[in-house]
């Protein structure tokens, strides 16, 4: 494409998707995200990105979701997807940063720029698949990113409304035919399918139940749910609550991070003592469960519990079958600490500790033949090397009879799993087969270890990126003094724990702490989220201390 053809990036951008404001926007944990008003030219620009970086990849095709995920339904965001359905190289974040911040009148120049550093040939086809979740906003978005990719005289496709993962699925099935069936339809084959496979193999017994209460945060999950439950038959009986309707307001008091970060049952559900409930994220990305008992006190298992559940149940598959593998579990500093002692002491399981970010966590679970990787908050899937599946495969082939069983579950477990991204939809299924073939409900399922009480906070201050960390997040390098003050504070406590870092997808600092008890775990989370309001410049009203 020669330079001339650039200037229709500059028309289009004048014309329809002015830069209308001079807030700095950056690339975060999982893409731009921030008041929905301030992102039509991110989008379109990132239209032209996705462009750019097809042509890069020899025109394979890369994704754009736009979500902003367990965001309130004011935010909206944007992310790049790459040709393999992960989250875009990290290399290419500072890209998509100065791409979305320069003005208008330099958008050509830096587009040429940029089209020159990363070598893109221009004349080469390049194909961008787009979806969205139910936000009012995303629709507009969705055309801005759509103009972007018209502009560098790309192809899009549009999905309309879809999980974040599902978008993640086509993405890699576009550019890898043999991982399935790029549309909707072929997901809930691949998935649903592999369930109803597995399941008909599995009877149901001991106290697993097939009745399982969701609440879909208003969101998108829900509503995929609610198609998928037609085809469920006896298997699982889903009953569905917060699909958006009679006034729901997305993630409002509902949603896996509201359920995880307030430690309270979500509104609009009607709960039933020990029934098991799985509480989706707004795009369908992220899972927990819960369950309240007979005095309305809710039992929390968050991403941490599905890591070991999923972990012990590949395991114990693989002792079956004699597969000689190596399984690892990948977690950030926000797992709780009795889950990292049940993983390392009773299951034998090797953990690496990572930064907050599914990327991240990516990564490091490719570097096991299996790699468990889970964000407290829910948000994880597994990982299968090449070599795991070839040699579980053989095995299924040409094993003993009760070893080609394990292996054919197996097999059917790995149909069964997202493995481009952490994925509600796919893990809700993983988790029901792992209880179901241990004949356990959500009680049993707790069983396993006992949390340490924690709490989570968040605090406002000027400019968050004045928070340095390192180690995993678990160290605070700036502002100075901060990290020596957590220290003091942590050492108050029995089984004290306390981390600071910025949010990459809100305008907030985040303080975690946990501790023997739930009242010094709060009264430790209230006093850090203090220190941090104190040395690095918190505004409005201070945090304050549990009565
Ligand atoms: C995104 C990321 C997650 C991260 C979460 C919170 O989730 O994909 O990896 O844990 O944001 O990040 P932070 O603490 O930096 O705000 P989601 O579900 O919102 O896309």
């Amino acid at each position: 494409m020669p330079p001339s053809s650039l200037r229709v990036v500059y028309a289009f951008a004048r014309e329809m998707h002015p830069k209308t404001s001079e807030v700095f926007i950056q690339y975060g944990t999982a893409g731009f995200r921030t008041k929905a008003n301030l992102l039509e030219h991110v989008v379109y620009r990132m239209g032209l990105l996705a462009v750019i970086r097809s042509r890069v990849k020899n025109g394979r095709t890369i994704g754009i979701m736009i979500t902003a995920s367990h965001n309130l339904e004011p935010d909206n965001g944007v992310k790049l997807i790459d040709p393999d359905g992960e989250m875009l190289e990290q290399s290419w974040e500072e890209i998509a940063t100065r791409l979305a911040n320069v003005s208008d009148n330099d958008l050509e120049s830096t587009t040429e720029q940029i089209i020159k550093e990363v070598n893109a040939d221009m004349a080469l086809k390049a194909s961008v698949f787009i979806g969205m979740d139910t936000r009012y906003t995303s629709p507009r978005l969705a055309a801005a990113a759509v103009h972007g990719v018209i502009a560098l005289k790309g192809t899009p496709k549009e999905f309309g409304i879809v999980t974040t993962p599902i978008l993640h699925y086509c993405v890699r099935c576009r550019n890898d035919n043999t991982y399935g069936t790029p549309t909707e339809e072929g997901y809930y084959e691949k998935i649903v399918g592999a369930f109803k496979n597995i399941r008909e193999k599995l009877p149901v017994g001991g106290e697993y139940t097939t009745t399982l209460y969701v609440d879909g945060a208003n969101g998108v999950g829900g509503k995929k749910l609610n198609i998928i439950k037609k085809s469920l038959g006896d298997e699982l009986d889903l009953v569905l609550y917060n699909l958006g309707g009679n006034g729901g307001k997305l993630n409002l008091n509902c949603g896996a991070d509201f359920v995880k970060v307030s430690q309270q049952a979500p509104v609009g559900v009607e709960h039933k003592p020990w029934q098991r409930v799985a509480s989706l994220d707004g795009d369908g990305d992220r899972i927990v469960y819960y369950y309240l008992d007979d005095k309305e006190k809710m039992h929390l298992l968050d991403g941490d519990r599905i890591a070991t559940l999923l972990a012990s149940y590949i395991t114990q598959l693989l002792s079956a079958c004699g597969a000689q593998l190596r399984l690892g579990l990948v977690q950030t500093a926000y797992a709780n600490g009795a889950s990292t002692q049940y993983i390392t002491q009773q299951l034998k399981v090797p953990v690496t500790c990572v930064k907050t970010g599914v990327k991240h966590l990516h990564h490091a679970a490719q570097a096991y033949d299996i790699g468990v990787y889970f964000e407290a908050n829910g948000h994880g899937t597994v990982l299968y090397s090449e070599n795991a599946k070839n040699t579980i495969k053989k095995i299924a082939e040409e094993g003993e009879v009760e070893q080609r069983k394990s292996a054919g579950l197996l097999l059917q477990y790995i149909e069964m799993t997202n493995e481009t991204v952490g994925d509600a939809l796919s893990d809700l299924f993983l988790v029901e087969t792992a209880l179901c073939a241990r004949g356990q409900g959500a009680r049993q399922w707790m069983q396993a270890y006992t949390d340490l009480p924690c709490r989570q906070l968040k605090v406002t201050v000027q400019d968050r990126n004045a928070i340095s960390t390192t180690d995993a997040e678990r160290v605070c390098t700036s502002p100075e003094g901060l990290q020596t003050r957590i220290e003091e504070l942590v050492s108050g406590y029995s089984s004290g724990r306390a981390f600071v870092r910025p949010s990459g997808t809100e305008d907030v600092v985040r303080v975690y702490a946990e501790a023997d008890t739930q009242q010094s775990a709060d009264k430790l989370s209230a006093e850090v989220a203090q220190a941090v309001f104190d040395l690095a410049g918190g505004v409005g009203s201070r945090p304050e201390l549990p009565a």
